[in-house]
């Protein structure tokens, strides 16, 4: 056993088992808040209270564990060889915590750990106190019940009073020996009706006469508790939350403000001494006011999610991206490809092309790497064959056009004029071409070049699609801005190499290929953000539309890169894995323009552009 000289246990790498994993009666809604029992490896170290352990189970779709306060832990009979199990109340609340709770008996899960200090016992407390005697104080808010109400555990019974606060309903109590309960919810529920404050006040807490008080729950909470505690002079114990990543205290992602300098959560923390703290309300972030609270719209009152392209209004911002939506044909038994804003066609060049030989798609963790080579059927057959079946779908058509050289640009785009689709996408960034693609694409020159070419045979809209591999971006779209473009699409694939470790060989035929998909995303993010920026401060007539693309699969997605300054969005990668993710996209945003009161798009477009 790894123990420190307090006899903290130092954390340990182990396997665990999967003994039980049920939602928790009482939690309300029914379902948010689930026990998971994991049974440890015999021999393995008992936490003590107020530790945690970092859970990632070994079947996996996140990167990181997810760290998890004890609520139980009980070394089982020695037949048993000494398996620990631990019990952990885990709410639901991202994609990390939702696969734990999905987790079924005899699922592998790894854990590090125990991590972190301890509640220090109430002795010690005396001891270090100004106050004398008394019982203790143990608060927990929420799913922050679960390390107090287990610390409650290993004291005496009837030595502490429990306080719980819940929005609504209650769990986590049923172990609780406590002279006194009291529960209070938001709702009225259980209990007082009110947050904790409606419960204990400094009146309460001078009358209760503690000894010192432990507490866990959300920041609100645990700042309210340690004002009362330093005006009655009661010492405190807060046990606090932090993203972290390695648990251990070597990433230091999870640092908290404290009197003392920055600290650890994972490592000197979780358990703080109150006094030490620094509680400040967040009113910015990088110089971007926090949004105001904003009331819901009202009921019955839809949002409205049509957005302007070059004057042709589609009726909501998510469009199929190019190379990932054929001619919005293909998709039309798998899902109502009607629901969509728009439809981007695969990238059309005058003659009919074969594509790149080898290998065409090689999938990397969250990302997808392509090597089609613009295969496509030419713009003559495209505009007799696929354009009358793409016209006949409700979403704007679009039609992605291609070249190797200007006068291929010029001639498809002259085709093209001659139709009815509303809208041209300029193509000068195609990774996987010898020739045009994404070298037009890399320079002003070059850029300006194609789109002042284009345009002079052309009156319809011209999105024109940039790469992200251009060193110089915001000036590549100013100069297709300058040139007529009407608005901008990016970001076309990144390039990348993958390699066949086992043949010695790239992968790809030609070596490097396109790669996009969700592992890009914070990147597209950025470099829309600095686009739309520097087309902000062009005068207002000059300005034009962003279209973010970038591995956006769900509406959080789209929402982030609309905050960004984007005006519309394409959907690429996510489609393949689930033909569904775009309708999901367009609902689930309009079910976030309604939670929070937004009745367009533009009224949150650009939130955090300055
Ligand atoms: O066909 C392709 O290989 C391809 C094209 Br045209 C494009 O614009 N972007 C991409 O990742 N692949």
């Amino acid at each position: 056993m790894f123990k420190d000289c307090q006899g903290i246990p130092y954390p340990v790498f182990a396997k665990g088992v999967v003994s039980e994993c049920a939602p928790v009666v009482g939690a309300v809604p029914f379902g948010s808040v689930y026990s998971l029992k994991v049974l440890l490896e015999a021999g393995s170290q008992e936490p003590v209270a107020g530790q945690f352990y970092m859970l990632h189970a070994v079947r996996s779709d996140v990167l990181l564990g997810r760290p998890i306060s004890v609520y139980h832990s009980e070394v089982l009979s020695e037949e048993d060889g000494k398996r620990v199990e631990l019990t952990f109340l885990i709410l639901l609340k991202g994609k990390g915590t939702k696969e734990l709770c999905s987790l079924d008996f005899g699922d592998l899960i790894n854990l590090i750990g125990p991590c972190g200090n301890r509640f220090p016992t109430p002795e010690k407390v005396v001891s270090t106190s100004s106050t004398t005697g008394g019982k203790s104080l143990i608060i927990g808010g929420g799913i922050g019940v679960a390390p107090v109400a287990g610390f409650a555990e290993t004291l005496p019974a009837k030595s502490y009073d429990f306080y719980a606060s819940f929005k609504s309903g209650s769990y986590g109590l049923e172990n609780l020996k406590a002279e006194k309960l009291v529960i209070t919810t938001d709702d009225g529920s259980v209990g007082i009706h009110g947050m904790l404050p409606a419960a204990l006040t400094e009146d309460t807490l001078r009358a209760g006469n503690y000894s010192a008080v432990y507490a866990c729950g959300p920041t609100p909470m645990l700042a309210y508790i340690q004002k009362i505690c330093q005006t009655v002079g009661v010492k405190c114990w807060l046990s606090m939350e932090a993203h972290m990543a390695c648990g251990v205290g070597v990433c230091l992602g999870c640092v908290i403000d404290t009197t003392e300098g920055k600290k650890r959560c994972c490592k000197e923390g979780p358990v703080f001494d109150g006094d030490i703290l620094i509680f400040k309300p967040v009113t910015e972030v990088a110089g971007i006011k926090v949004q105001p609270r904003r009331e819901p719209l009202a009921e019955g009152q839809e949002p409205d999610l049509s957005v302007d392209i070059g004057g042709v209004r589609l009726p909501n911002p998510v469009i199929g991206s190019s190379g990932t939506f054929g001619f919005g044909l293909e998709y039309k038994t798998l899902f109502d490809v009607n629901r969509l804003g728009g439809i981007s066609s695969k990238g059309l060049t005058l003659e009919p092309r074969q594509g790149n030989d080898g290998i065409r798609l090689h999938e990397t963790p969250a990302g997808l790497m392509n090597s089609i080579g613009l295969q496509n059927p030419g713009i003559p057959h495209f505009i007799e064959h696929e354009l009358p079946e793409m016209m006949a779908l409700k979403p704007v058509a679009i039609a992605n056009l291609s070249g190797s050289s200007i006068e291929t640009y010029v001639e498809g785009a002259k085709l093209l004029d001659a139709t009815d689709v509303p809208i041209i996408e300029l193509n000068i960034s195609c990774p996987n071409v010898s020739a045009g693609g994404a070298a037009f694409g890399m320079t002003c020159v070059g850029a300006e070049q194609a789109v002042r070419a284009v345009r002079a045979v052309t009156k319809k809209p011209l999105i024109v699609k940039l790469t992200p591999q251009s060193h110089e971006l915001e000036k590549v779209a100013l100069a297709c801005i300058e040139a007529g473009a009407d608005a901008i699409s990016l970001c076309n694939s990144f390039q990348g190499i993958a390699i066949d470790i086992e043949r010695g060989v790239p992968v790809f035929d030609k070596l490097k290929a396109g790669f996009g998909g969700p592992a890009v995303r914070p990147i597209a993010v950025r470099l829309v953000y600095e686009v739309v920026e520097a087309i902000n401060k062009l005068p207002a007539d000059k300005r034009v539309p962003v279209i973010a693309i970038g591995g956006i699969a769900t509406w959080e997605d789209a929402v982030e890169f609309i905050m960004a300054g984007a005006s519309a969005l394409q959907v690429g990668t996510a489609t393949f894995a689930n033909p569904n993710a775009m309708i999901e996209i367009i609902d689930g945003l309009a079910a976030f323009m309604k939670r929070k009161g937004y009745r367009t798009i533009e009224e949150m477009r650009g939130l955090i552009q300055k």
